[in-house]
C-alpha cells in the first residue's frame, strides 16, 4: 500500500526549514505560485510580530518534480530562513510557562532551552503548509477543496454565513481570515489591547472540506478512523488545545434525536460526492464510524494564547532554581489567522493520505481510474 508520509526538519533560526514528502502519485501538476500563496497567507494575519517583516517564505523544490509534475520519488521542499542565527542565539535558562521549554529541558537533559525552543517554534509549520499546498493540489484533482477560517479571536466571535463560497470570499478579504467583516474592528481592538498589555490572545478556527467522497478512513481499526487521524494532525499544531467535529462538544447535552443526521436518497444528487445519499443536517461533521459520509467534513480547533508574554509570568532560573520572570523573546501577539492556514494544510494532508490509501498512489492516472471505478460501484450498490 502506498502511504503518504510528510515529515519536517529545521529550527526557527537555523538556515532553513525542510518538508519531506513521500508517497505522492506521479503525474500530479504542481503550481509553485499556489504554494507560495499559502506561504504568504501563513505569514500574514493581524497580530503577527516583527519576524514576519524579516522573512519572505518561498518554497524551493529540491526533488520529486520535473516539468511541473511529480515524478516517482520523494519530494523535498526547502524554505530558507532570513533570520538565520542559530549558532549565535543566546542561551535560554528561564522557561516560559506554556512553551515546550521546561518539559523539553527535562525530557532531553538540555539545560539551555534554546536547544528545545528552536525546534518547538511554530515556524516549523512553514514546512507543513508547503506540504499541505501539494496535498491540496492532489485533492483538487478530485474536486475536493479544504479551507479554514477564524471564528473567534479572544472574546470576539465571528458570525459564519451559511454559504460556503461566501465564507471563502469574505475570509480572503479579511486581515483576520474571518468570514465576518462586522467583527473586524472588535478583533483588531482586542489584539491591540492585548499587545498594549504585554499579553497574547488565542481563538477558534473552523475548517471545511467539500466534495469529499464517502468511505475515506475505516471503522475496522482504531488507527484508521479518519476523525482520529484528523484530530491528531490538528492537535499537533503548536498551541492547539482542542478539536471537535460537527456539533462536537455541544452534542453531549442533546438527545440523540437532535444530534444524528437523517438519511434520504435524492437521485438528482447521484453525480455529486454524496452519490445521492443526502442528509438534511450535518451535525456529524461529515464523519460517521471513522469514515467520511459524503457530507462536508467540518472540524473546529481551539488555539490557546501564545505563551511568550512581553509581561512574563513567574518562572524560575533553571541554573539557580530561584524565582525569576520567564524569558521574553520577540514573538507574535495573536497567530490565530496563521494557525487557520496551518489547520487547512494539515487537514488537506490527512485527506490526501486517505485518498491515496483508498485509491492507490503510484500515478494520478491510476488513482483517478480507481476512484471512478469505485464511484460507479458505490452508485449502483
Ligand atoms: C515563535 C516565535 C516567533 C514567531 C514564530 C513562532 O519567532 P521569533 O522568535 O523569531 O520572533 O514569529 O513564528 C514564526 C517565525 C513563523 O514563521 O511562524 C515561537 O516561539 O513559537
Amino acid at each position: 500500500m502506498t502511504q503518504l508520509i510528510v515529515r519536517t526538519a529545521g529550527e526557527s533560526h537555523g538556515p532553513a526549514l525542510v518538508a519531506f514528502i513521500e508517497g505522492l502519485p506521479a503525474g500530479l501538476p504542481v503550481d509553485r505560485a499556489r504554494i507560495d500563496a499559502d506561504m504568504l497567507r501563513r505569514q500574514g494575519g493581524y497580530g503577527r510580530g516583527g519576524r514576519q517583516r524579516i522573512e519572505q517564505d518561498h518554497v524551493e523544490i529540491l526533488s520529486g518534480i520535473r516539468r511541473g509534475r511529480t515524478i516517482p520519488g520523494p519530494m523535498v521542499l526547502l524554505i530558507r530562513n532570513r533570520d538565520s542565527r542559530l549558532e549565535e542565539a543566546e542561551e535560554v535558562s528561564r522557561p516560559r510557562p506554556g512553551h515546550a521549554d521546561l518539559a523539553g529541558a527535562l525530557a532531553f537533559l538540555e539545560p539551555d532551552m534554546r536547544n528545545i525552543l528552536e525546534r518547538a517554534s511554530a515556524r516549523e509549520t512553514a514546512g507543513r503548509v508547503a506540504a499541505g499546498a501539494i496535498a491540496k493540489a492532489l485533492l483538487a484533482e478530485f474536486g475536493i477543496e479544504t479551507f479554514a477560517y477564524v471564528t473567534r479571536i479572544g472574546a470576539v466571535a465571528a458570525e459564519v454565513p451559511a454559504d460556503l463560497a461566501e465564507r471563502l470570499r469574505r475570509r480572503d478579504s479579511s486581515e483576520f481570515y474571518s468570514p465576518d467583516p462586522k467583527a473586524d474592528a472588535a478583533m483588531m481592538a482586542a489584539i491591540d489591547a492585548a499587545k498594549d498589555a504585554g499579553d497574547t490572545l488565542g481563538g477558534l478556527i473552523e475548517c471545511v472540506a467539500t466534495a469529499v467522497p464517502p468511505g475515506l478512513g475505516s471503522h475496522v481499526q482504531w488507527t484508521e478512523k479518519l476523525d482520529g487521524r484528523l484530530a491528531r494532525a490538528v492537535m499537533s499544531i503548536q498551541a492547539i488545545k482542542g478539536v471537535e467535529f460537527g456539533l462536537g462538544f455541544a452534542a453531549a447535552s442533546r438527545p440523540g434525536s437532535q444530534v444524528h443526521d437523517a438519511i434520504a436518497y435524492d437521485p438528482q444528487a447521484r453525480d455529486s460526492s454524496t452519490l445521492g445519499f443526502v442528509r438534511p443536517t450535518n451535525n456529524a461533521g461529515g464523519i460517521e464510524g471513522g469514515m467520511t459520509n459524503g457530507q462536508p467534513v467540518v472540524l473546529r480547533a481551539a488555539m490557546k494564547p501564545i505563551s511568550t508574554l512581553r509581561k512574563p509570568l513567574a518562572s524560575i532560573n533553571l541554573k539557580t532554581r530561584r524565582a525569576e520572570d520567564a524569558a521574553y523573546e520577540r514573538s507574535d501577539v495573536c497567530a490565530v489567522p496563521a494557525a487557520s492556514v496551518i489547520v487547512e494544510a494539515v487537514v488537506a494532508t490527512e485527506l490526501a493520505a486517505a485518498m491515496i490509501e483508498k485509491f492507490g498512489g503510484s500515478s494520478l492516472r491510476q488513482m483517478k481510474a480507481a476512484h471512478q471505478a469505485w464511484q460507479r460501484a458505490a452508485r449502483d450498490l
